[in-house]
């Protein structure tokens, strides 16, 4: 028998630098600093702790994970959070989405393993037909995605029956750039949650996040659906993937990948399934296009 296994089990709701909030089984909640220097929890993570007094512990260890969504750029890793079921990628109309920013954060789900949909957010605003038509490569006709649109301040109602059935029942990651609505979504969803949204740093366009740290929200007292609000993202390095991989982790190319020679890089080599598909319209010019940048970006790493 292990030595932790006299210790509690909780699940760590959110991190702040260098403490804890760790909840028991039981609901209960607790401040827990990590033993030792090194403090590697990530939400999401199953923990064992002490209990140090009624509201304070310390993390002894953390159990093995499931899967880890996280981000590599250049001089940083950035976790997520772990052992998610799925995880909600949420644009809006305004701001504008960056999709090669999409396209990254489902490359990131795609290669921890965890299965992703997309939400559109903000559909009362003008821009909608755009913002729909550039996710039409995304759609379950060509990359098996499912695309829900919403308006989640506009039509709180058809926004949580579009959404609820998905998120039922299910460990769901939100992540978006800032201003799309994640903590929107917390607030329509979970009662009492009291998500700050971001009218205040709307109004002053100072482009601050709204939301600072990750926070896990349980949307029913028997606690079997969670959503996980995040900041909003910026940058969005893809350095934990290998090179010469990366097309295995967007479906469309991976669906077309029949090509001449083994480690096609689908760039420049004769009789590339991926370019012949690209140029017949079956995979989209600008999901190829951000393919072959975020490639550049991997074969520059310098180590
Ligand atoms: N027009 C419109 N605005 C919306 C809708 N949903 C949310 N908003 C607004 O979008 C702004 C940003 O919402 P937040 O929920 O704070 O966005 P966030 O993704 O949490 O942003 P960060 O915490 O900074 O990452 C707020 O002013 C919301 O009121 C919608 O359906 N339509
Ligand atoms: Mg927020
Ligand atoms: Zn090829």
């Amino acid at each position: 028998m292990s030595k932790f296994q006299a210790l509690d089990l909780g699940l760590v709701v959110r991190g702040h630098g260098r403490h804890y909030i760790v909840e028991d089984a039981d609901g209960r909640r607790f401040v827990c600093h990590p033993r030792g220097k090194k403090s590697d929890a990530v939400v999401g993570d199953q923990v064992r702790f002490a209990e140090a007094s009624a509201d304070e512990g310390v993390i002894e260890a953390v159990e093995p994970r499931r899967n880890l969504l996280f981000r590599q750029d250049e001089w940083k890793t950035k976790s997520f959070a772990a052992n998610l079921d799925q995880l909600l990628v949420l644009v809006a109309v305004e701001p504008v989405f960056s999709e090669s920013q999409l396209c990254r954060a489902l490359i990131a789900a795609e290669s921890a393993g965890i299965r992703a949909a997309i939400a559109l957010n903000k559909t009362d605003l003008p821009g909608r037909d755009t913002a729909r038509e550039r996710l039409a490569p995304y759609r379950e006709a060509c990359m098996g995605l499912t695309v829900f649109e919403v308006a989640l301040k506009a039509d709180r109602e058809g926004s949580r029956a579009t959404l609820g059935p998905w998120l039922d029942g299910q460990r769901s990651f939100v992540l978006g750039p800032s201003g799309t609505g994640k903590s929107t979504l917390i607030n329509l969803l979970v009662q009492d949650a009291q998500a700050q949204v971001g009218e205040i740093s709307q109004a002053l366009n100072s482009g601050r996040h709204t939301t600072t740290t990750t926070q896990w929200y349980w949307t029913d007292a028997t606690r079997s659906t969670a959503l996980i609000d995040s900041p909003g993202f910026q940058e969005f390095g893809l350095r934990q993937i290998d090179a010469a991989e990366l097309w295995r982790y967007m479906p469309d190319l991976r669906e077309h990948a029949d090509c001449r020679f083994h480690n096609c890089s689908h760039i420049h080599e004769p009789g590339c399934g991926v370019r012949a598909a690209v140029e017949a319209g079956q995979i989209s010019a600008s999901r190829y296009r951000i393919y072959g940048e975020i490639l550049e970006e991997l074969q520059r790493k310098t180590w």
